[in-house]
């Protein structure tokens, strides 16, 4: 069972995940995005993920925004186009999903009750897989009910505390990967276990273990940015365990480039976003 059930994501088994792009293509065949992300205080969280997003191949970005970070999102990100919430502050009511290929949902979104509520609402309600993160799965940890509702070919990518939040206390590594593994088991879903080894864990029970990655990445928003190629690559069709390994190991390939370039110490999430492209050349 232990040879068959675990696996290092190695570059030429990726690599060969990642489809060229058809010399006829238009950006109707590359996928449309609905990124739901951000809230007062952290438009942040949502420009950072709409930025891998874009830049991981989607054809089509929308970020759902509060009217507060419109005209920062717009600003920011020019590429993306916004959709309004009700609220000037936060997600407030869920949105028509029909439009898209694929949802992402949870950075910088926050935990207030009405959020909360809109987050399990949207989920209940949304036909197309999504990619689960951040607050977003901090309102399925308040409402564990909730993870009986997601989408199928979904991914939900907790870092340790918000496995946590999802499954109780893991007092060790091996705990936090047995109880990540029932987690996939039990919701049919991905889960990207992310951490200084990232591990994306299907629901049949198999593990990869990412290769790529270094603590230059340890700061805010490298996740964010983690959320909106997951989303692109759901967009373009890819199902969710492709998606997942992939996007992973070059999330981790982008962040590599980025302290080659930077350094650890001074690198930023924005600038795994930004060295994403070079990424994703590596492997093309
Ligand atoms: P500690 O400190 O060790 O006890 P939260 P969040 C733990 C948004 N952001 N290994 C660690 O616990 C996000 O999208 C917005 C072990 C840590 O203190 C969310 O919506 C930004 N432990 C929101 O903020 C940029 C680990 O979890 C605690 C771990 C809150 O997200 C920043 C924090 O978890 C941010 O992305 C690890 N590898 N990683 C913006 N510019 O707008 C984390 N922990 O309480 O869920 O808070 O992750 O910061
Ligand atoms: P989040 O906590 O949601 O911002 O996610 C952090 C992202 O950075 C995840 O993709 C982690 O895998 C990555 N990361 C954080 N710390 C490290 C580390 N020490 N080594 C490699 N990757 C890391
Ligand atoms: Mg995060």
């Amino acid at each position: 069972e232990e040879t068959d059930t675990y696996f290092e994501l190695a570059d030429d088994e990726v690599a060969s995940l990642l489809r060229p792009r058809g010399r006829f293509a238009h950006k109707g065949n590359f996928g449309r995005a609905l990124l739901i992300a951000g809230s007062q205080g952290m438009a942040g969280a949502s420009i950072l993920a709409a930025r891998g997003c874009l830049r991981s191949g989607a054809g089509l970005l929308t970020v759902h925004v509060p009217f507060c970070n419109n005209f920062m999102v717009q600003t920011s990100v020019p590429e993306a186009m916004t959709e309004l919430d009700y609220s000037e502050t936060r997600f407030s009511e869920p949105t028509d999903t029909d439009d898209y290929q694929a949802v992402g949902i949870g950075p910088g979104l926050g935990r207030d009750p009405q959020t909360v509520d809109a987050v399990l609402e949207q989920i209940r309600t949304c036909q197309t897989p999504m990619v689960v993160d951040a607050d977003a799965l901090n309102a399925l940890g308040e409402h564990r009910s909730g993870l009986n509702d997601l989408p199928e070919g979904s991914i939900l990518t907790p870092h340790p505390k918000e496995l946590e939040r999802l499954v109780g206390k893991c007092h060790n590594s091996y705990e936090r990967l047995m109880k990540a593994r029932e987690l996939a088991q039990n919701t049919g879903a991905h889960i990207v276990l992310k951490g200084a080894y990232t591990a994306v864990v299907s629901p049949d029970g198999r593990c990869w273990f990412n290769t790529t990655g270094n603590p230059g990445m340890a700061t805010g928003g490298s996740g964010d940015v983690l959320t909106g190629v997951l989303l692109a690559l759901l967009a373009q069709g890819y199902d969710a365990g492709m998606a997942a390994r992939l996007g992973v190991y070059v999330h981790g390939l982008a962040g590599d480039i980025a302290a080659r370039k930077q350094g650890r110490t001074g690198m930023t999430a924005g600038d795994i976003a930004t060295c994403l492209p070079l990424a994703w050349k590596l492997l093309e």
